[in-house]
């Protein structure tokens, strides 16, 4: 039987949970669109506006890596699943479908820039959001902001500073502050206008010529804001990476009025707020700075100056396992709606959302949807990313070498299971400041719980994706930590020796790394260490840069507990799957 495609009419069956009524615009754009965001913070915000009442917090997602999802959602309306499968407690499979409609569009850079610049410009944007990855930050081994990869961005950001193509249409002078909603602080120019709106409900905001006068004289959509903002030119470079398309946003913010934004980044990175904000200062300098001794110009200033006043960054840690869409997870999720959703996605049933309190305007109420606002999340980072992301790319990589193509296969197979238990509580737990009430040894227990879940089918090689960039912030702090007291961290000796092996074997058998930031490094390291010499290539590895604290990959204690597991690794199995 052909089935239909989920739209907004579908009849769903009774046991799905159901869309809880559309946004009424746009209050958040969110810079990478994929499978992680739909299953997490697109679901919080769709029971948020529910809770509150607030129907103004729709999203506007930025696809940065499959275009196809944007036809794809686009033929549903919006609409798309989320399928949380799990065990019920006599540990049989369960499973909760529940179809989510807080998305209002999504568009892809390569397309629609202009779009999305002018969305992140729109003062009825107050959030925008972030999953794009710890390489989408685009930062070289260093730490610091890889020019070459942000150039072309660069080049457009400056085109943008000189010639701006989104400008305010009348003289407005509002003051940073003015608040939107407080006519009263509006300048003398944007006063007369708040109240003259007379647009009608056949109002489009895509035909100006629908507009009332007032809203033609501002140039602005009715109910989209009330700053006054010109249509973008369509020639706008497409932006060429995420940062790239951000600080561009900004600019256009800025230059189109200014109101305050909260910019929010939801990556498994520690302190990923700051992390974020200073690559955007590194990607502002190498505009700023590219005439050595001449001060800034009159626009940059003003465009740092309005950075420094009228946006926040908040960090923040974000908890679900979302495994990688595969055909079956589609077809499971039709069975379950009883319509064929190709946007839908499936996770664990666990969720977890802590937010540092710090926005620099108006935000979702997502505490109603069961996020928690605390004033410092470095602790709440620090945990998960130590405790559950650490843990699990011990299992991914070991996993792959000694034949598990799932995560809950590698942790039921127990000479993987007593190393990834060692990692967790002897070298992991020991390094974490602890969350104020938090139970660590009890939340240990259940992230392996939750990793044994075999409903999900989360496989290894997903979680082995990405290691340059993940193993900083996963596996540093707590090896520093066990030599910085006389303890080898022999966990993370277990799974460094596991990804060395992991990276040897896959080149050498020309299988992808799944690193795209360091594939060619990876592979000149190992063609020169000998792909067939497992502990010269670990060694080699060990003092890639940026992959360790300083010092640590070449400590000695650390060296030779790495190097014994290698040995034990390569006498064991030579594959990789
Ligand atoms: C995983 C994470 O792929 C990975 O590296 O460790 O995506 C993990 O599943 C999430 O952080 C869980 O919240």
């Amino acid at each position: 039987m052909t089935l239909n495609r989920l739209s907004p009419t579908s009849e769903l069956p009774a046991a799905v949970i159901k869309p809880k009524g559309a946004p009424e615009s746009v209050g958040i754009v969110h810079l990478g669109w994929g499978a992680f965001h739909r299953a997490h913070q697109a679901l919080y915000t769709q029971e948020a506006m529910a809770a509150s009442g607030d129907r103004s917090w729709g999203i506007l997602g930025d696809v940065e890596r499959s275009p196809e999802l944007v036809p794809a959602l686009r033929e549903q309306g919006g609409r798309y699943t989320v399928l949380e499968v799990g065990l019920d407690e006599a540990g049989n499979p369960s499973q909760v479908a529940k179809v989510v409609d807080s998305v209002v569009d999504v568009a892809y850079p390569g397309d629609e820039t202009a779009r999305l610049l002018l969305a992140m410009a729109a003062p009825s944007t107050r959030v925008i959001t972030l999953t794009i990855t710890e390489k989408g930050y685009t930062r070289g081994p260093d730490g610091h902001l890889d020019l070459s990869q942000a150039q072309p961005d660069i080049d457009a950001f400056r085109a943008e500073l000189e010639a701006p193509w989104l400008v305010a249409t009348h003289a407005c002078t509002c003051p940073p502050s003015a608040n939107e909603d407080d006519t009263s602080t509006w300048c003398e120019a944007c006063a007369p206008l708040a109240t003259t709106c007379t647009c009608d409900e056949h109002v489009s905001n895509d035909a100006p010529e629908t507009w009332c006068e007032a809203c033609q004289h501002r140039n602005i959509p009715a109910h989209s804001g009330t700053k006054p903002l010109a249509e973008p030119a369509s020639d706008v470079p497409a932006a060429k990476t995420a940062i790239g398309l951000l600080v561009r946003g900004l600019l256009a913010r800025y230059q189109g009025g200014g109101a305050p934004v909260t910019v929010l980044s939801c990556d498994n990175m520690a302190h990923n707020g700051k992390v974020l904000k200073a690559v955007i200062d590194e990607f502002i300098a190498a505009v700023d700075d590219a005439e050595p001794g001449v001060s800034s110009s009159p626009e940059m200033t003003g465009f740092k100056n309005w950075l420094a006043t009228n946006t926040t960054w908040p960090s923040s840690m974000v908890d679900r396992i979302t495994p990688r869409v595969e055909a079956k997870t589609l077809d499971q999720i039709s069975a379950a709606i009883g319509a064929r959703d190709e946007a839908g996605i499936s996770s664990e049933p666990f969720t977890q959302w802590v937010i540092e309190d710090n926005f620099a305007a108006d935000r979702p109420k997502w505490e109603l949807a069961g996020a928690e606002f605390v004033d410092d999340v470095a602790p709440w980072e620090e945990t998960k990313l130590r405790m559950l992301n650490g843990t699990h790319s011990l299992l991914a990589y070991s996993g792959r070498i000694l034949g598990y193509p799932t995560m809950a296969e590698a942790m039921a197979a127990p000479e993987i299971a007593s190393h990834a238990r060692a990692y967790m509580f002897d070298d992991a737990l020991p390094s974490i400041t602890v969350p104020e009430g938090a139970d660590l040894p009890a939340y240990g227990e259940e992230l392996l719980h939750r990793f044994a879940n075999p409903a999900t089918g989360h496989t290894t090689s997903q979680v082995s994706t990405d290691g340059t960039q993940k193993i900083p912030f996963r596996w540093g702090a707590a090896t520093q930590y066990a030599l910085d007291h006389g303890r080898v961290p022999d966990g993370v000796a277990y799974g460094l020796a596991a990804w060395s092996e992991f990276v040897r074997r896959a080149v050498r058998d020309g299988i992808d790394l799944g690193d795209p930031a360091s594939d060619a490094t990876l592979k000149s390291v190992v063609h020169d260490a000998g792909v067939d010499s497992p502990v010269t290539v670990a060694r080699a590895l060990l003092t890639l840069p940026g992959l360790l604290p300083a010092g640590v990959g070449a400590n000695p204690l650390l060296v030779d507990a790495v190097l014994r597991y290698v040995e034990e690794l390569a006498a064991t199995s030579d594959s990789l799957i």
